[in-house]
């Protein structure tokens, strides 16, 4: 995470974006963004949630009891009622949105946010990962006529989240939460979980049916086509900087970061090769490097006293997907040389063709780094039939294995792997339950998880 969070502040738990990290970040939500704007609002709640509204759910303030902090005193003055710390923020909006939905013309309703949240997190904390202040918290939350019209939007959702890793090349897997792991006071969860290159799953969105459980406790009701009032059915689906964690560990490599093009802070980077005392290399990498910025690259270019090599590595470690030389011998033939950060290929490109060559350049590096991360996630998931089996396919990656449906045999699959069950997939296989021996068609994905 080195140049993209820096861990010294003094909170533990709580991270300062650099700045190089913050342009990554704010390129990857724009992507999320452009995504949910098509048919979401975006609003903006605020950060503290009265003590009596956060106590209303009963089966969700059991789930965040122990995570949240809490705000008690005005200065020296004991407030009078206590306020949260937003730990998510169903029942900030909730209130709202028992004002705002009065007939069924005001159905569905789909908003999102994207702000901090605070979570007093016990498991150790990880930078991106597991962070007290999570500090990009995207939670959409929608209602809807029916609970059949809810489970549509979750099934939406699925493809807004896919479509969202596909374009960060990250791969991805979608399970339902089982039962005694969703989220509290949800119907049920689905989560989208990735592989990280240790083996661990890391779950990077989830998205939750609320059935009418919310709209019972905070009254959210609206008149349908008969003048009845009947109660709303939501979802809420959230995604946090994890996904940067994921680019980051998912493509970077032994020379450091690697960017999926459309994300990269830098997408190309000019670096003259000057030969004796000549100025040309320079101006005509200055040339170049204005080029490129006029058509809409994100360029630079480097200019500095450094030695060439010295400067390949630089930025090869700061992930920019393309480099170009500009040399003396370039010069005469009017041409580049441009270099692929992932897999350091050279092509010399005549110099008028440059603007096209690199759009399919940055076109490829994606490609590649799809079929790069979707081949190492696909090699380490593997089918089993015993926990024995499990416990060995957990140690590289996820093990698929058949599951009777019973809670009590769940908890066993995990007692007995020491990893989690992630969920259970949409499609089915006969197969028999590995701890009662049953016939079991549903299939659970386990790993090690962050
Ligand atoms: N209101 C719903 C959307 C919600 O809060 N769901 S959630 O609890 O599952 O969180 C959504 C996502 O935020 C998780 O799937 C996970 O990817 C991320 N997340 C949760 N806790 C986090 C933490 N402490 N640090 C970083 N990301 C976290
Ligand atoms: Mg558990
Ligand atoms: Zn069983």
């Amino acid at each position: 995470m080195a140049g993209i969070v820096d861990v010294r502040y003094p909170i533990k738990g709580l991270c300062v974006w650099h700045p190089f990290g913050l342009v990554l970040k704010n390129k990857v939500y724009l992507i999320l963004r452009s995504l949910l704007d098509v048919d979401h609002q975006e609003a903006l709640f605020p950060l503290l949630i009265p003590e009596t509204e956060f106590m209303k759910e009963a089966e969700h303030i059991k789930g965040f009891e122990e995570e949240v902090y809490w705000v008690t005193k005005g200065g020296t003055t004991p407030l009078d009622v206590p306020l949260a710390l937003r730990p998510t923020s169903e029942t900030a909006i909730y209130p709202m949105f028992k004002l705002w939905i009065r007939s069924h013309a005001d159905l569905p309703l789909k908003m999102y946010q994207i702000v901090n949240t605070f979570r007093y997190e016990t498991k150790h904390t990880r930078p991106l990962i597991r962070v007290r202040e999570i500090t990009s918290f995207k939670e959409a939350h929608t209602a809807h006529t029916t609970w059949e019209a809810a489970e549509k939007q979750v099934h939406e959702a699925m493809r807004i989240y896919s479509e969202f890793y596909d374009r960060l090349a990250i791969p991805y897997i979608i399970t339902k939460r089982p039962n005694w792991d969703k989220f509290p006071g949800a119907d049920y969860s689905i989560a989208v979980d990735t592989l990280m290159p240790d083996g661990k799953t890391l779950q990077i969105g989830t998205i939750h049916h609320l059935g009418s459980n919310f709209a019972k406790t905070f009254d959210i009701t609206y008149e349908d086509v008969n003048g009845e009032q009947q109660y709303v059915h939501q979802t809420c689906y959230g995604i946090s900087e994890r996904c940067i964690a994921a680019v980051i560990a998912i493509h970077g490599d032994d020379k450091g970061l690697v960017f999926p093009p459309e994300v990269a802070p830098i997408q190309v980077v000019v670096i003259p090769i000057p030969f004796g005392k000549g100025k040309d290399v320079l101006e005509a990498s200055k040339r170049v490097h204005k080029m490129l910025s006029d058509a809409g690259f994100r360029a630079a270019l480097d200019s500095s006293d450094e030695r060439p090599g010295a400067k390949f590595y630089k930025w090869e470690m700061k992930g920019v997907p393309l480099r170009i030389e500009v040399g003396p011998r370039d010069l005469k033939s009017n041409s580049v040389t441009l270099v692929r950060r992932d897999t350091s290929e050279k092509t010399s490109i005549p110099v008028p063709d440059l603007v096209p060559a690199i759009n399919q350049k940055l076109k490829d590096i994606h490609a590649n780094l799809c079929v790069r991360a979707k081949k190492s996630f696909d090699e380490r998931v593997v089918e089993c039939a015993t926990l024995s089996e499990v416990k060995t396919a957990v140690k590289k990656g996820i093990a698929r294995v058949n599951w009777c449906g019973d809670e009590q045999c769940g908890i066993k699959m995990e007692d007995g792997t020491g990893a989690d069950v992630l969920g259970e997939l949409a499609q089915t296989k006969k197969g028999k339950c590995p701890v009662c021996g049953k016939d079991a068609d549903k299939v659970v994905l386990m790993a090690r998880t962050y």
